[in-house]
């Protein structure tokens, strides 16, 4: 820290070599006071205070944090969105947040889905290609064995296609697409 404030100092003086030179030992004698060893301060470079391109071949961070207002669980981050909109409507928004409507495909994220919502809120499911033929938003395989229906559910009454969260009993259900509903993005890390 004392680095980089010096070294901004001193990329900001302009000024004649002996004032320079001045400056250059009070700024040695600063870091020396702070504890600085000799090779350290020899070796020490300012920063260009110009932009500067990142090396080629510097490590890549990976960011563990889900974005601000997203609840993480497992490999992925959620946001629940309470503004109604159609299912379609819905996912072009969680598209529009680089995220797709929440794929809740093992048992695991069926139970943590259903204990954060208190309400009814679209999710990624729909059997709108083909009747009975449920799909996933993520591309999983449907398997029937791991779902959350209500009882009786989905009974595609009145042609019912898209899957909803949180009517009674926390469980799924199919409702029309066009109704409104808020809706749950997810996306996925690793
Ligand atoms: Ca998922
Ligand atoms: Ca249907
Ligand atoms: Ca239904």
């Amino acid at each position: 820290m004392v680095i980089r404030t010096l070294c901004h100092r001193a990329n900001t003086i302009v000024s004649d070599p002996q004032d320079l030179e001045t400056e250059k030992s009070h700024l040695t004698q600063a870091l020396k006071t702070c504890g600085y060893p000799q090779w350290a301060i020899n070796k020490a470079t300012c920063p260009k205070p110009s932009n500067t391109k990142p090396s080629a071949g510097s490590p890549r961070v990976y960011l563990q944090a889900c974005p601000d207002g997203w609840t993480r669980n497992k490999q992925s981050c959620y946001l629940l969105v309470d503004t109604p909109k159609t299912w379609q409507d819905a996912r072009d928004a969680c598209h529009q947040l680089q995220a797709d409507l929440a794929s809740l495909t093992t048992a695991d994220e069926q139970t943590y889905m259903a204990a954060q919502v208190d309400d009814t809120y679209w999710f990624g499911l729909s059997d709108i290609v083909a009747e009975d033929d449920w799909q996933w938003e993520d591309g999983t395989n449907y398997d029937p064995t791991v779902t959350n229906w209500n009882s009786n559910e989905p009974n595609n009454m009145n042609d019912e296609d898209c899957a909803e969260i949180g009517s009674h009993a926390w469980g799924w259900n199919d409702q029309a697409c066009t109704d409104r509903n808020g809706y749950i993005c997810e996306i996925q890390t690793d």
